[in-house]
């Protein structure tokens, strides 16, 4: 069987490593390149994160680019601490020897052009971080979106709650220009996989340690990424997400990941068209489903609702248990 070809961009912080390990594990997917972008840390750290994390799996053939470390309007001052200051939890203390040199020369948004437009209608492209280097392709490369076979999001909101502001998901509330491009201009197969969609789909703390106590270099490194980080703390002070939707286990970019790797794991979403807000004084950056077609737009996207647990845990399991030769 031929396999299905991706193209990761991320912001790599704990549970992007983690979406990362779900392709690399999956013996029908092959990952054609990460693309680096700001969020969860500045992109030079995600680009040596997105190193560390090919090490470990052992997959350092895989080429890393590097690409936007800041949105489209206004500062990235407010980068996230949310997986620590360096996005893998802070408990690293050395610089990935000589990393610049093991990041491609190419810029991530030329790259991302590049390898999808030699592999038309065959790349699905997983998004994990803020969308600014998607925005730029599409004004690059304005056939860009038709060149894909299908687009994966973990971001925005379906039900108007937010974790960065009381509307609004992080990876869209840090650039809210570029998420409201891509999901006007993308007009391939979009799959969203909401905030809300990973905590309503939230796994247990008892699933969490059977997953990182395996023996496996994949799981030491995730265990040891996870052991300082407040977000990875069941006993942590009660935060929004407990608030909402109780205690739990949430990898969110997993959930996009897993959607890509297995699209029978997704068993209910809605399909309607979907936009960004970006006037609101409160709600910038919040994702709206027009279910009943107010805005008149053409395009719907798929916005997930929920998924197989079983399916999703045994992906997450398997993500785990590396390094696995192809
Ligand atoms: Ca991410």
């Amino acid at each position: 069987m031929a396999k299905k070809l991706v193209v990761i961009d991320t912001d790599c912080g704990i549970d992007d490593a983690q979406a990362i390990m779900m392709a690399l594990a999956a013996p029908h997917i092959q990952v054609l390149g990460v693309t680096c972008v700001f969020g969860n840390a500045a992109v030079e750290s995600v680009c040596q994160n997105v190193l560390r994390v090919l090490s470990v799996c052992e997959c350092e053939g895989i080429p890393v680019f590097g690409g936007s470390a800041a949105p489209l309007v206004g500062s990235s001052n407010s980068l996230s601490d949310h997986f620590g200051g360096d996005g893998l939890g802070d408990v690293i203390k050395d610089k990935v020897p000589q990393w610049e040199q093991k990041i491609q020369k190419e810029h991530a948004v030329n790259a991302m052009i590049r390898l999808v437009s030699e592999n038309q209608e065959q790349v699905s492209l997983v998004a994990l971080g803020p969308l600014t280097n998607l925005a730029l392709a599409v004004r690059l490369d304005p056939h860009f979106p038709k060149k894909l076979r299908d687009l994966y999001i973990m971001g925005g909101n379906m039900e108007g709650k937010g974790n960065m502001t009381p509307c609004a998901e992080f990876n869209f509330v840090m650039d809210p220009e570029s998420a409201y491009i891509v999901l006007e201009e993308y007009l391939c197969p979009t799959y969203i996989a909401s905030w809300e969609y990973s905590c309503r789909n939230s796994l247990t703390w008892e699933f969490f340690e059977e997953l990182v106590n395996q023996d496996a270099a994949a799981a030491r490194f995730m265990k040891m990424i996870t052991s300082k980080c407040w977000a990875y703390s069941k006993e942590a002070m009660v935060n929004k997400r407990d608030v909402y939707f109780g205690p739990g286990f949430v990898s969110y970019d997993a959930y996009a990941m897993a959607a890509c790797v297995d699209g029978s794991l997704v068993t209910e979403s809605i399909k309607c068209p979907v936009r960004v807000e970006l006037q609101g004084s409160i709600a910038r950056g919040m994702m709206v489903l027009d279910q009943t077609n107010q805005l008149k737009k053409s395009h719907s996207v798929f916005v997930l609702t929920k998924c197989d647990a079983a399916k999703f845990s045994q992906l997450l399991m398997e993500s785990l248990r590396q390094p696995c030769k192809k």
